[in-house]
């Protein structure tokens, strides 16, 4: 018994030095250990010895039992390390391999301009006021003292929803709705979304976008328009761009302006892009007409105002050499990636 207890202890010993992995280590330790292992079933076949041989016998089986268990567990830590090892070896990350370029979005031509625009009016001391797309006719029109036989609000021109909602064909409603709430001193720039009832070709679209301006305080003059108006187009097209004030008539401002800028490209000599005047029309502008300034219950003898206004669109294309309006609705990525 002592001879097949030293040997189960040598064959043990031997089969574990040969084990890789801790599976195979587990089912080793049930095979030899455990309640039917090698070593139990010995055991229990004491019964068969003299009994002076049992205690000797006992003893004996005891010790390689722990010895065996005290080598199971060295090797259970050998293995474990190993394993361990090996997973860090495969999982190795290489931090000097490029990482994947994401895909960046960029702005819309027309969103860097508005930005553009709103940060130079901001640096002017104005307010940025937005109102609803879908308004009042009252708002619309009549406070802007456009009168009901006015050709802009024949239903050619105008989307009318019913008789007394439309989708504005300006921002200027937005103004109307400040003044009505607000009293001054007003410095308000006004973007947003318009809508006319046009045919589609390259400088015209249904869909459009106007920045418009409005001061109201006590003894605000022409002077003060033409300045804010100068300084404006200087930042867009550049410290040398010169200004001229036109002559021009809109029911909402009395005495009015169309607005040129000496065109940035040929400096005024004449090129395509000017059709060779040496001008470019930018704007429309004018003291706000007392009328106007009254429906808002303000006082024209104590107020005055000025206000102006701008095609988006317009200023985009001229900015960034776009020929046709319609490329700024498509959103043709090839288009777009270009900004
Ligand atoms: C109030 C009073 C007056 C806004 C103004 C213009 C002149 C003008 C056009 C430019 C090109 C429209 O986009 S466009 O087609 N606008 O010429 N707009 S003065 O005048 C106002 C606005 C609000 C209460």
């Amino acid at each position: 018994m002592r001879e097949k207890l030293e040997q189960i202890k040598k064959k043990a010993m031997e089969a574990m030095e040969a084990l890789h992995d801790l599976d195979q280590l587990e089912e080793f330790r049930v095979k030899t250990l455990g309640k039917k292992g090698e070593l139990t079933l010995v055991l229990r076949g004491m019964g068969s010895l003299p009994p002076q041989e049992r205690p000797v016998i006992g003893q004996l089986a005891n010790e390689i039992r722990t010895a065996l268990e005290k080598a199971l567990g060295k090797k259970t830590v050998e293995l474990k390390e190993a394993a361990l090892e090996k997973r860090l070896e495969e999982e190795t990350i290489d931090v000097t391999i490029p990482g994947k370029q994401p895909d960046l979005g960029k702005l819309h031509p027309l969103t860097k301009m508005l930005n553009e625009l709103e940060e130079i009016f901001l640096g002017m001391g104005f307010d940025i006021a937005e109102g609803p797309e879908i308004e009042w006719d009252s708002y619309n029109f009549e406070a802007l003292n456009i009168p009901q036989n006015h050709p802009a609000r024949d239903v050619q021109d105008t989307f009318y929803i019913n008789d007394n909602i439309l989708l504005r064909t300006h921002t200027s409603p937005v103004q109307i709705r400040t003044m009505l709430k607000q009293k001054p001193p007003i410095k308000i720039i006004c973007p947003g979304r318009v809508y006319r009832s046009d045919a589609v070709d390259a400088t015209h679209s249904p869909i459009f976008h106007q920045i418009e301006g409005l001061v109201v305080d006590k003894n605000i003059t022409m002077g003060d328009l033409k300045g804010v108006l100068d300084v404006f187009a200087k930042q867009v097209f550049g410290q040398e761009t010169k200004t001229k004030f036109r002559p021009h008539h809109f029911p909402f401002t009395e005495p009015s302006a169309e607005v040129d800028v000496s065109c940035a490209i040929c400096r005024g000599e004449g090129c395509r892009v000017c059709s060779h005047t040496g001008w470019i029309e930018i704007l429309g502008a004018g003291m706000v007409h007392p009328k106007v300034l009254e429906y808002c219950g303000i006082d024209p003898k104590v107020y005055s105002g000025f206000a102006f206004g701008m095609g988006l669109d317009r200023i985009t294309n001229l900015k960034y050499g776009i020929d046709d309006i319609r490329l700024l609705f498509e959103n043709d990525i090839r288009f777009l990636k270009q900004f």
